[in-house]
């Protein structure tokens, strides 16, 4: 007996310690450090579900305690049958009935927008994120890898998938909603503080699929603002030597078979829009830091980094060549 209170107390002690570790959870990929409504809502859910669960599995520690402690009598021939009725058919359908209720209630306004006037469509793509804000009555602005919200408001979500199932999920802001071919689903995202967070592909998608990832940096109104007017406008025209052979291999190359860079004759649409790829947070979708080398590494070798990619490798670009362009790209701010 003495050892299965031993075994109890151990027991309690490795749950104590869990627990510890995992209010340690913090960071900008973190459900348990929520920025976001949506996400605050989910951890709620987590943390009233581990305290059930807690409970639950208390009591009955305590119950197969009590038994092995208190065998001195006669079970009444009633016991048995009360035990299984009431802790194997009654307790789980209240616990889980109210669980599911609770769970569902939760649901409706993290997916769809109660009143949000801005809308942002997100494309999974294998293996980056197209990224378009819709500006009413104007044309929309696309980027790529990046998404950047005002705090404070709900945004709406609009996501879709061209070749496989992707899953868009930013932990610290919300729950994760897949990216079905075909569809459009939708998420609504509303960052209670600033910051940068990391969101990812959460549904295998092929062989890179863990190497799509995304920033959201979250910042206040005017930051946000001025920035989205910025993506708006077309690309600077290189000045610095450097880049402006850059510009010229970069058209020379083909690369605008590809990729866009507004304002000039780049405007290939396949590929991720790199009219200010300078001016974010990595190259890639999360791979690479955005600085020049960075950019010569990925233009190099993309099949290495990023097996599967449908970017082809200019390994064959002599190494200046490659300088240039990572200096052109890294201007485009
Ligand atoms: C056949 C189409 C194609 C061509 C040609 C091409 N690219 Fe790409 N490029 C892609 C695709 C697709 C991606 C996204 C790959 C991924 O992340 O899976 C990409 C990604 C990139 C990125 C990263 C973008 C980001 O948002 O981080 C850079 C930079 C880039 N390409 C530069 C170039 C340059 C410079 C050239 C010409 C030397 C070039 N590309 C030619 C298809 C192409
Ligand atoms: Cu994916």
């Amino acid at each position: 007996m003495g050892n299965n209170v031993n075994r109890g107390w151990a027991a309690i002690g490795a749950l104590v310690a869990g627990t510890s570790a995992l209010v340690g959870c913090s960071g900008p990929q973190s459900t348990l450090d929520p920025a976001g409504r949506g996400a605050a809502r989910i951890a709620e859910l987590f943390w009233g579900m581990t305290a059930g669960a807690v409970a639950i599995w208390a009591a009955m520690i305590g119950l197969a305690l009590y038994t092995v402690a208190r065998r001195r009598t006669e079970p009444s021939p009633r016991a048995p049958a009360l035990l299984i009725v009431g802790g194997g058919v009654v307790l789980p359908i209240v616990v889980l009935t109210g669980l599911l209720a609770w769970g569902l209630a939760a649901l409706p306004p993290l997916l769809a927008a109660s009143d949000s006037d801005r809308t942002i469509v997100v494309t999974g793509e294998q293996f980056w994120w197209r990224v378009r804000y819709l500006v009413p009555g104007g044309e929309a602005v696309e980027l790529a890898n990046e998404l950047r919200l005002p705090v404070g408001e709900a945004v709406e979500l609009q996501l879709e998938s061209r070749d496989v199932i992707h899953s868009f999920w930013v932990p610290a802001l919300g729950g994760k909603v897949d990216m079905i071919p075909g569809r459009r689903t939708r998420l609504t995202l509303e960052p209670t503080r600033t910051g940068v967070f990391r969101g990812v592909c959460a549904e295998y998608c092929g062989t890179s699929h863990a190497r799509m990832a995304f920033a959201v940096v979250v910042s206040d109104e005017q930051e946000f603002a001025r920035w989205l007017a910025q993506q708006a406008e077309p690309a600077r025209p290189a000045t610095e030597p450097l880049a402006v052979r850059g510009q010229e291999l970069f058209v020379r190359s083909g690369c605008g078979a590809c990729h866009t860079v507004r304002g000039t004759v780049a405007d290939g649409v396949i590929a991720p829009n790199l009219t200010h790829v300078g001016g974010r947070l990595s190259v890639g979708a999360g791979l690479l830091a955005s600085e020049p080398d960075g950019f010569q590494h990925w233009i190099a070798a993309p099949e290495r980094l990023k097996p599967g990619s449908a970017m082809p490798s200019f390994a064959m670009l002599p190494a200046d060549d490659l300088q240039a362009l990572a200096a052109y790209l890294e201007g485009l701010e």
